[in-house]
């Protein structure tokens, strides 16, 4: 898919961004951040998954879909089996992590969970975004894949009888996914999941891409410089994905504290720009 098609569908799909062993690399450092612990909420505290940011930002098929000077603020780890289940009704992601509160008329919807900030940005920014989800396994259509309802991030901040609408007159996509494959994605397009009815996991990796400098005084609260790596060479083996060596120990804060870091990494929160309450569930469920 070609970025013409990413413009107006929302999204695209990209097969073969990792190989099989670099999935299997992704899921033994995904594994070693303790369940439940900060780490799970901030991945990209970790080394390995910061180069995992720049180095899908390199890829052929997504640099031309993230503007080099993005930085990845995000990178949020969805699992989702028979034994941790859960879905998510149809929505929009709308809100980012920053700094600090703003006071103007074109923000909205503040919430702070866990000690991250939320806020609803304007329209403008949020149509910039791109969200990128790497599967580390196949996803078929029972592994509770992701709905999408094509070409409906074209239409801004769908007020729930428009999103009704939209659903109405676009046939929903159903993004089942190969291993190591990636789906690049708008946050406004409208998306949901099932739950699981199949056998296998579905780990996926969601990180966000935004500009460096937000509007209206705005600060992203933490921002990975994912463009500042793009000097290394394209298609450069990423040896810290095979790097078996124990993660570093984190700040005592992070054993005990479920906040993200504030200051140590600049890393982002857990929950993507997504309606925190519709979402809850997940939080839960990763946390179980
Ligand atoms: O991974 C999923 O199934 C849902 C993710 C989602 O809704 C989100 O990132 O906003």
């Amino acid at each position: 898919m070609n970025h013409t098609e990413f413009t107006a569908r929302g999204f695209a799909l990209v097969a073969q961004v990792l190989t099989g062993a670099e999935c299997e690399a992704v899921a033994r450092r995904v594994a070693e951040v303790p369940a439940g612990s900060a780490g799970t909420r901030c991945l990209l505290y970790h080394a390995w998954c910061r180069a995992l940011a720049a180095k899908i930002s390199q890829h052929p098929s997504l640099s031309p879909l993230i503007p080099s000077d993005f930085v990845a603020t995000q990178c949020t780890y969805f699992e989702k089996s028979l034994s941790r289940n859960w879905l998510v009704p149809m929505h929009q992601d709308l809100s980012i992590p920053v700094a600090g509160r703003v006071e103007h008329e074109s923000l909205g919807g503040w919430a702070e969970k866990e000690g991250t900030l939320y806020v609803q940005p304007p329209v403008e920014l949020l149509q910039r975004l791109v969200a990128v989800r790497l599967h580390i396994d196949a996803c078929g259509v029972n592994d509770g894949p992701l709905r999408v309802v094509p070409g409906s991030h074209l239409y801004g901040r769908l007020p729930a009888e428009a999103a009704a609408a939209a659903r109405r007159d676009q046939t929903e996509f159903v993004c089942t996914a190969g291993q190591g494959s990636a789906m690049a994605m708008r946050p406004l397009l409208l998306h949901a999941s099932s739950k699981s009815t199949g056998s296998n996991m579905r780990r996926v990796l969601h990180f966000l891409y935004g500009p460096r400098e937000l509007p209206l005084g705005l600060r992203w609260q933490h921002a990975v410089q994912a463009g500042l790596q793009r000097t290394h060479r394209k298609n450069q083996p990423d040896s810290s994905l095979n790097d078996h060596r124990p993660l570093p120990p984190a700040p005592s804060q992070l054993q005990t504290n479920t906040n993200c870091p504030a200051s140590v990494f600049q890393v982002p929160s857990f929950i993507p720009g997504a309606d925190l309450q519709r979402i809850q569930s997940i939080n839960d469920s990763i946390n179980d």
